[in-house]
């Protein structure tokens, strides 16, 4: 397994120290964030880790190899490349073989991150089940490797373009702890709230850190949520984004948009119906994000 993996020096030196890493995905570089945001964002997510106290891993795969840690030049070829693959678990092992660029998703990433050793992840928001997914079946796959990977997840909740409700329901089938960091409603990514509560809150980090190790150490195998809720001054009104993520949901059925493409799709008519205001708010809470999980990595 150790020679599909490429480390940075940053990278291995921290881990094989035992000091905290946290983990970063690729998509939202790739297929998540329009250029030149994506390449800021993805560097500044970094900047935060480094500020507090953690190293930053951000995984994508290239030239055969999943990489753990990528350069600021690889982070740029992430941003701007025309065929970067978005992978899933079922999409990694062809993206390596063929010696192409996959950016990976939080599925991927995870994957990724416990073949490294790292044991905490830091995200926008996990995708889920969505919204008529009764009909058409799609349903992330991000959720079945949190039901099965063990690392923690730190995002801003799942989108309200998802059906909350049973995004949270599949979790808890599976045996995925939802918690809530300083709260005890589950945020829905683009404002702190939804009708939906986390099974517990926790507010300090090392009572997160706490609840993991003894997960991990009972054999409980899989991952779990960190919901941790944009802040305040970039949260945007949930009936206002209600409004826009239907007209968004609309605009897909009506051109077709189906599989891997619906999130980037969606994700993108949010931002030009919102004017702009939902990449602020996307960029706010990934920041908020990365700082919570450097404080929780171990
Ligand atoms: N949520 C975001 N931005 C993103 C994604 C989710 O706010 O870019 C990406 C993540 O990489 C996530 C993926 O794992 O979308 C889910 O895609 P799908 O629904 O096709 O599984
Ligand atoms: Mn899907």
């Amino acid at each position: 397994m150790k020679q599909y993996l490429a480390y940075t020096d940053e990278v291995s030196k921290a881990l094989s120290e035992n000091r905290p890493v946290v983990a970063l995905e690729s998509t939202i570089i790739s297929h998540g964030l329009p250029y030149p945001e994506n390449v800021e964002m993805a560097k500044k997510v970094e900047k935060i880790i480094r500020d507090h106290g953690a190293v930053p891993a951000t995984i994508g795969i290239m030239d055969g190899k999943v990489k753990i840690g990528l350069t600021e030049d690889e982070l740029e070829q992430f941003a701007t490349s025309e065929n970067v693959h978005k992978v899933s678990r079922r999409d990694f092992a062809h993206v390596i073989a063929q010696k192409e660029m996959g950016a990976t998703t939080v599925a991927g990433t995870m994957i990724a991150a416990e073949l490294a050793g790292i044991k905490v992840f830091a995200t926008g928001g996990i995708g889920g089940v969505h919204r008529e997914g009764e009909v058409t079946w799609d349903v992330s796959a991000d959720l079945q490797e949190l039901a099965q990977t063990n690392v923690a997840v730190v995002c801003a909740g799942a989108k309200s373009i998802l059906d909350i409700g049973r995004t949270l329901e599949y979790l808890e089938t599976h045996g995925v702890p939802v918690i809530g960091y300083q709260t005890d409603t589950f945020p829905s990514f683009y404002s702190r709230e939804s009708q939906f509560g986390v099974d517990y809150q926790i507010d300090q980090p090392e009572d997160v850190v706490k609840m993991l190790q003894t997960k991990w150490e009972l054999g409980l195998n899989g991952g779990a949520v960190v919901a941790n809720p944009v802040p305040e001054e970039s949260a945007l009104d949930f009936n206002e984004m209600e409004t826009i993520i239907q007209e968004a949901l609309q605009q897909a059925k009506e051109q077709n948009i189906t599989g891997k493409d619906v999130t980037p799709f969606i994700l993108s008519k949010v931002k030009t119906l919102t004017e702009g205001k939902s990449l602020e708010t996307n960029l706010a809470l990934v920041y908020h994000n990365a700082e919570v999980a450097a404080k929780i990595a171990f």
